[in-house]
């Protein structure tokens, strides 16, 4: 599914994010930037030593902000490493913080002049945050910011199951026929 807001195109595709070809890929990282399973796991492997090296040169992200890494052997040039929070029960600013990650990710595509970049479903995995309302957060802080900011010319989501997808191209349906 795709749709166009602003000057952006917003592209829901079901896939692997390490064969992406866009300007940036983001991780779901940890806070401490050391790699892990998931995601994670499968970019630094594909990605290879040199992101591993640069991770530890940065030392850490807090958890809702990102940093950026070079792209190591992937296709997309750069790595946005976004720490988002892990899910507890909904009431320990989980969604402000899970915004934050994906809203820095944007600010630093933006500020490399980057012209695309393609998501996975952060903190949905190893982290719990179910994924309905994490969706949410996701398309909502996405459609918001490409409102104002106007260099980006793809966003993508990058689901790993078709249950996934499904509840992307629902929640951003009922997000962009509610207003
Ligand atoms: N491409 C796209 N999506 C993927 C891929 C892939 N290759 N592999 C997994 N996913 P998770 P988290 C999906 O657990 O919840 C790590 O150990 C997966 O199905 O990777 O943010 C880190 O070091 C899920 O929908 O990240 C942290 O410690 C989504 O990616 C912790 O896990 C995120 O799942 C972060 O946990």
């Amino acid at each position: 599914m795709e749709i166009t807001a602003g000057n952006t195109v917003l592209s829901l595709v079901k896939g692997d994010i390490t064969l992406e070809q866009t300007d940036a890929i983001v991780n779901a990282a940890n806070s401490r930037l050391a790699g892990g399973g998931g995601v994670d796991g499968a970019i630094h492997r594909a990605g290879g030593p040199t992101i591993t090296e640069e991770c530890g040169k940065i030392g850490g992200c807090p958890t809702g902000s990102a940093v950026i890494t070079s792209g190591g052997n992937l296709k997309a040039r750069y790595i946005i490493h976004a720490v988002g929070p892990v899910y507890h029960n909904g009431k320990r600013g989980e969604d402000r913080l899970l915004s934050g990650a994906y809203h820095t990710s944007l600010e630093l595509a933006v500020n490399h002049k980057l012209k695309s970049i393609a998501f996975p479903a952060i903190s949905t995995g190893i982290y719990g945050y179910p994924i309905d309302q994490a969706a949410e957060v996701a398309l909502t802080t996405v459609l918001d910011f490409v409102k104002t900011n106007k260099g980006l010319s793809l966003v993508r989501f990058v689901l790993f199951s078709d249950s996934d997808l499904k509840v992307y191209e629902n929640t951003l349906k009922r997000l962009t026929t509610e207003k």
